[in-house]
């Protein structure tokens, strides 16, 4: 459906519903509510480089209360707002080892997973950062949720996004009719469609990789990022690389322009033996965006990504995430 530009998130969330007569609302209602704690933790975000010199500094501000870290303060704001929401039966969180039950008697049909504050090592640099949040149907038949209803495999997802808090906060996301992007107009508080229908170039432009973990990737990711960097004029190889080092940001560099980030497992780290991203609420939601947008996610042995069947709320995953024929070249370099 082409949409003017400047339609709002809640005007785009009802004219999307009225295309799905079965639709109760609650999806709108849990989308609608996490714009809110987006808006809240923009607001927060964009204050944090003055909280010394309002006299935020240590842990109490001029009022007295206790100043939060970012992604402290991100957690709770959505923890909080998510908790008496009513459509929620269960949640989990980056920043939480077990899963986060909500409000009695605000018991819904729907979970969230989320990553409250990604990249929050950029907080103090002034770089890019993001929420990135997944949502599945609940599996239980009632009352509180459990860890049985947030174990699902990404194809599940009934929706999935990220706000990017950068030079403009942005917010992107699907419910399964394509990938929808919407910018923050601060001065009245509003998302703004500003990127209808993103479709992800299917040849990349980008590549997005941490050469500095180079020794430590199996034999074979070393051998595939090195074909990326041969000249190919056909494919625009080699790539230029991009590489913030906040995932939301590389992705939705990727996203719009075209690219393959590619976070490998690693022998760095034995305890991390499958790279260091999150597959329940980084790695799911992000590879549902980008095969809503034309574009692909797998691991680095070739598994789609959407298909895992997760055993713990925190696993890692190896992830090789972006555009078509770049991940589909690396599925059969990777097999
Ligand atoms: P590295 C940020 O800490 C993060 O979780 C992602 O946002 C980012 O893509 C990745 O880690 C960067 O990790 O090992 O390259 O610094």
């Amino acid at each position: 459906m082409n949409k003017p530009l400047g339609v709002t998130v809640i005007r785009h969330i009802v004219d999307s519903q009225r295309l799905h007569p079965e639709a109760t609302g609650d999806l709108s209602g849990l989308l609608n509510e996490l714009v809110v704690a987006g808006k809240t933790i923009s607001a927060e975000v964009n204050m944090a480089g003055l909280a010394d010199i309002l006299g935020m500094s240590g842990k109490t501000n001029i009022q007295g209360e206790k100043v939060q870290k970012l992604d402290e303060f991100a957690n709770n704001t959505i923890k909080k707002r998510m908790a008496r929401c009513g459509y929620l039966c269960v949640m989990t969180s980056e920043e939480e080892d077990d899963v986060i039950p909500v409000a009695d008697g605000y018991e819904g049909k729907y979970t969230l997973a989320f990553d409250p504050l990604d990249g929050s090592t950029n907080i103090d640099v002034n770089v890019n950062i993001g929420t990135i949040f997944s949502v599945h149907r609940r599996r239980t038949p009632g009352g509180q949720g459990s860890k049985e209803d947030m174990l699902q495999r990404g194809r599940d997802q009934v929706a999935a996004g990220y706000i990017l808090y950068g030079s403009s906060t942005m917010l992107v996301f699907t419910t399964g009719d394509g990938v929808q992007g919407f910018t923050l107009d601060p001065s009245v508080g509003e998302f703004y469609l500003s990127h209808p229908d993103i479709r992800t170039p299917e040849r990349s432009k980008y590549l997005s990789i941490n050469e500095g973990n180079r020794n430590y990737w199996p034999e074979n990711v070393r051998g595939f990022v090195d074909l990326l960097k041969e000249k190919d004029q056909e494919k625009g190889r080699p790539y230029s690389c991009r590489y913030i080092g906040s995932l939301v940001a590389d992705f939705h560099r990727n996203l719009i322009s075209g690219g393959i980030f590619i976070y490998p497992r690693d022998s760095k780290n034995p305890k991390k033996p499958y790279g260091k991203l999150r597959l329940l609420y980084e790695a799911a939601p992000l590879a549902m965006l980008i095969e809503q947008a034309g574009g692909r996610a797998i691991t680095d042995d070739g598994i789609n990504i959407l298909d895992i069947e997760p055993t713990d709320l925190h696993q890692r995953v190896p992830l090789i995430i972006g555009s078509k024929l770049d991940v589909d070249e690396a599925e059969g370099f990777l097999r």
